[in-house]
């Protein structure tokens, strides 16, 4: 057997156990191993039924994503699971951790499944821009019905094996544990009631039902457009589940699985999607922070600030288990925040996705504190104060003095800096940012703020806490709006200048909204609130002159739009107004309507360059580390791949051309990059 695949017959019973870590992805020696392995088992006499199982920490985890895009090596995927699919013996796959992609397509092709009750089974190649091309989409009509395998295939959400056995993704729950000797003792039970082997492919009770109802696939794609706008791969997904419901020849649907499979695979959206996978995998990675390198032991975290983001930032460490001291200047702050903190958990419970207990159990790990003397024994302390830096380093200056040796002290500063902040203490090799993006508690990207002084081992240990949190941390360096707020700043620029130059608000939001954001930078900054960014400008500015006259967007007399009572935008004359009055003031040249794309460009080719920017200042370590930062931090489009993945599909000469055609001087790197052909992010 090869090196990744051993075989044992254990009394009549062969065992083919692939371990190829980190995920058994079934790359073309995982494939090889299974394909071999299954052969010589199937050509033993002495061998009346098999059980594919997987060694290390999961089931066969989804086809080898780094090798899409070149020629699979055969045995390709396919292949493999036509073979096990002919088996003439009982084959049972026994799974544990995550069957997903086609590893669980691996599984349907076997007879039985079984399953650890900590497994999850899932087809989430959706998340990838692809549908599950090895048969998925039409296998899982066959085990669990239409209905469930759309919204199984199209969230790409995994399955909890409990779940998955009610649904009939798996037949039987091995004891957590014993998976091997479970799904031994169950292939005897199968020879033993000499039950006839019936193959997925060939089962009807579950899909029959969905025969001749094409009525639902549109109905179902029209009930969830909104989720699914700017997305290839749910409308070739419904289009495979449909052909299996509507075409009973099973090789006749595959060939149509792969039609629709190819299609997205030459998508760019899937390439972006792909892209995305690793990018996100690849933030932790920094080539002078091993990931050997050393890190503080955080069990204790003090944060200061009961606000907005001090509790929702306090939410993070409760949700695992961590013990957070909660410093506020007053009993009624404290109150007020903890309060806050319990009502999300309260509606949390009330969704029924945390339970009362759950609840209290969090809640106790809430230490209320008035004074910052409360954290002289924390490990990490994360400041929530207000933005101002005279306050920032009075409460560094002061927790210099209260935290013991080695504590981290870090910021939630969005732009202040994180250097100047940690001038005043006498520990700046353990002072860092850690700046969580609002509702704290929800949004993944977490930027970690890397000091001048900062050490390794600060920085190793809040990467590695980032991600017990559940955030995708990024590196950033010190600079004004670190990475994402920073090259989002002329987006919001962009936009304001195609108002000043006589555009609509409606026009700006329609088309930032057609390249992709779930809302335009317009109706986002009335949602958000006008005195958010109106109140910081001292000079003349369109928010700035709305604020002044009360306008600070939906929650007071409206601001670039009105609003009814409903909360529905109809265009303002009063806000045209303002903008007109001071475009003439301003003397800025009136250029009229502009098309969706010259919006588009005029908007993100600038974001584009001050991505280029941060990087060629060395504030982020890699391109797509920025493409993950506006992904998390500002929803841009995750089928665009990001702003740095998306310049590289429009062309970098293209943009550079566009900047210099808008008076912008193009950053160096992006002109280098695009004279030299070269990509910004590829
Ligand atoms: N291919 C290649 N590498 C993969 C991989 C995959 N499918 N899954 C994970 N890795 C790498 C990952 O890059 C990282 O590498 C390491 O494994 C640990 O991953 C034909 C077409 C399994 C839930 O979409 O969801 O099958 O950074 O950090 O948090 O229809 O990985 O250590 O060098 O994420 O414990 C479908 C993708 C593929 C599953 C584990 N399958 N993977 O999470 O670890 S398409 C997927 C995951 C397909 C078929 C179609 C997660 C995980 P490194 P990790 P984790």
């Amino acid at each position: 057997m090869s090196d990744v695949g051993t075989i044992m017959i254990e009394s009549g019973i062969g065992v083919l156990t692939i371990d190829n870590p980190p995920v058994n992805a079934l790359g073309f020696k995982t494939r090889k191993a299974i394909f071999d392995g299954f052969k010589t088992l199937e050509a033993d006499d002495r061998v009346q039924a098999i059980v594919l199982i997987c060694g290390g920490r999961t089931f066969f985890a989804g086809a080898d994503i780094s090798e899409f895009g070149m020629p699979f090596q055969q045995p390709d995927l396919r292949v493999v699971l036509a073979a096990l699919e002919r088996s003439s013996k009982p084959l049972i796959a026994a799974i544990h951790g995550t069957a997903l992609g086609g590893g669980y397509e691996t599984a349907l092709v076997c007879h039985y499944r079984i399953a650890v009750p900590s497994a999850k089974v899932g087809l989430p190649e959706v998340h990838l821009g692809l549908l599950p091309g090895a048969g998925g989409t039409q296998r899982l009509p066959r085990v669990v019905g239409v209905e469930a395998a759309l919204d199984i295939m199209t969230t790409g959400r995994p399955v909890p094996a409990k779940k998955a056995k009610e649904l009939g993704m798996i037949d039987a729950l091995a004891e957590e544990g014993k998976l091997r000797e479970d799904a031994i003792a169950f292939a005897r039970q199968i020879l033993e009631s000499a039950a006839p082997l019936v193959r997925v492919r060939d089962r009807e009770d579950k899909i029959a039902p969905a025969r001749g109802t094409p009525e639902i696939y549109a109905a179902f794609l029209e009930k969830n457009k909104r989720a699914f706008r700017g997305f290839k791969a749910p409308a070739n997904i419904v289009a495979a589940v449909q052909a299996a419901a509507e075409t009973a020849d099973f090789d006749a649907g595959l060939v149509r699985e792969v039609e629709l499979f190819d299609e997205l695979m030459a998508s760019s959206e899937s390439a972006a999607q792909r892209y995305y996978f690793f990018a996100e995998r690849e933030t932790t990675k920094i080539p002078t922070v091993p990931s050997a390198t050393p890190k503080v032991d955080i069990i204790q975290v003090g944060v200061i600030g009961a606000g907005t983001m001090g509790g929702g930032i306090a939410m993070n460490f409760l949700n695992i288990g961590m013990p957070v001291t909660l410093v506020e200047t007053s009993q009624a702050a404290l109150d007020r925040g903890i309060s806050v903190i319990r009502r999300n958990y309260e509606i949390t419970a009330q969704k029924g996705r945390m339970t009362q207990g759950q609840v209290e159990q969090r809640m106790a790990l809430i230490t209320p504190a008035l004074g910052l003397e409360a954290l002289a024994e924390v490990d990490l302390v994360i400041e929530a104060v207000f933005e101002e830096m005279d306050v920032k380093k009075d409460v560094f200056g002061k927790l210099d003095k209260i935290c013991k040796q080695g504590a981290l002290l870090a910021s939630n500063t969005s732009f202040l800096d994180v250097d100047e902040i940690a001038s005043v203490t006498s520990r700046p090799q353990n002072v860092l940012g850690l700046h969580f993006f609002s509702p704290a508690n929800v949004m993944r990207l977490l930027e970690v703020v890397r000091g001048e002084k900062t050490s390794k081992e600060a920085i190793a240990t809040a990467m590695a806490l980032g991600k017990r949190l559940g955030k995708v941390p990024v590196l950033s360096g010190v600079c004004f709006g670190f990475i994402a707020n920073r090259i989002m700043t002329p987006y919001t620029a962009g936009a304001m200048n195609v108002l000043l130059e006589g555009g609509t608000p409606e026009d700006v939001d329609a088309a930032l909204v057609s390249y992709g954001f779930a809302m335009g930078p317009l109706a986002m900054l009335d949602l958000v609130g006008l005195d958010v960014i109106g109140r910081e400008s001292s000079e003349r500015t369109i928010p700035s002159e709305l604020v002044k006259l009360g306008r600070l967007g939906q929650k007071q007399n409206g601001g670039f739009y009105d609003y009814d009572e409903k909360r529905c935008a109809t265009p303002s004359p009063v806000a045209a107004k303002i903008v007109a009055d001071l475009s003439r003031d301003l003397g800025v040249e009136n250029k009229g309507t502009r098309s969706a794309e010259q919006i588009v460009a005029q908007l993100l080719y600038p974001v584009v360059n001050e991505g280029a920017k941060v990087l060629e200042e060395g504030i982020a370590l890699r391109a797509s580390d920025i493409d993950v930062a506006a992904i998390l931090g500002y929803n841009w489009p995750i089928y665009t791949g990001g702003p740095m993945f998306w310049a590289d599909t429009v062309g970098l000469s293209k943009i550079v051309e566009g900047l210099r055609a808008a008076g912008i001087e193009p950053a160096a790197l992006l002109v280098r990059k695009a004279e030299a052909g070269e990509a910004l992010a590829r």
